[in-house]
């Protein structure tokens, strides 16, 4: 097939997206795989294993009884945001006993979202004291369960110590549109502070 001079153009000029490695972290069964499955275009990788009584004494399941099976390594999504921006998501395990994959995972990624429930908000006080800790630019996202009582956002920043430009929203992790919206909130929160830190005299 030979191409016209307009097509050729246009292909010529395209430019591939730039890809950003997001962090989808937060407590235990606070619906993380849920948030990846739900947004992500490709079938998402689960690595999920069933609950069992062996795993009973260390796998604390207060307020997430009906949860059947928990992620072991990670979860693995891909958003295409736009033409210039695709974004891959890795989920975290959410048990203390898989902290140890955390650094690998972490690494070269550009920003995080906390996802916390608002009935075991202190699950989520290690996620926020991880990316505080490593400089990791992070956003707060509430998965507003039916049966939670539901608390304005900056009820949740207080009782998280966040610092004022942390972004916290509420959200729905099986809503692609309320999940997509976190994802954008996460990306130019990233970006604002990577310019900050470029162009201090500026910000
Ligand atoms: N009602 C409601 N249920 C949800 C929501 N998000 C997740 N769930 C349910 O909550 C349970 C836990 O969700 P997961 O996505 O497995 O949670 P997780 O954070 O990946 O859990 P771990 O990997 O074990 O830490 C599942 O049964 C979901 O269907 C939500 O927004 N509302
Ligand atoms: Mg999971």
């Amino acid at each position: 097939m030979v191409l016209g001079r307009s097509e050729r153009r246009r292909r010529s000029s395209a430019v591939d997206p730039t890809t950003l490695k997001i962090l989808v972290a937060g407590g235990f069964g606070v619906g993380k795989t849920t948030l990846v499955g739900a947004v992500s275009e490709i079938k998402p990788l689960r690595t999920e294993e069933r609950l069992t009584e062996a795993g009973r004494p260390v796998d604390d399941l207060d307020g997430v009884e009906g949860k059947t099976t928990t992620t072991v390594a990670m979860d693995f999504g891909r958003i295409t945001v736009n033409d210039a921006l695709v974004l891959y998501l890795f989920g975290t395990p959410g048990q203390d006993r898989f902290w140890f994959l955390w650094d690998e995972l972490a690494l070269g990624a550009l920003g995080a979202v906390v996802l916390a429930d608002t009935r075991r908000l202190a699950d989520s006080f290690a996620a926020v004291d991880y990316f505080e800790r490593r400089g990791l630019p992070f956003t707060v996202a509430v998965n507003c369960f039916d049966d939670a009582e539901q608390f304005p956002p900056e009820t949740v920043r207080e009782a998280l110590d966040l610092d004022d430009a942390v972004p916290v929203l509420l959200c729905d992790a099986r809503s692609r549109e309320s999940v997509r919206d976190v994802l954008i909130t996460v990306v130019q929160h990233a970006m604002r502070i990577s310019t900050e830190q470029r162009e201090p005299a500026l910000s």
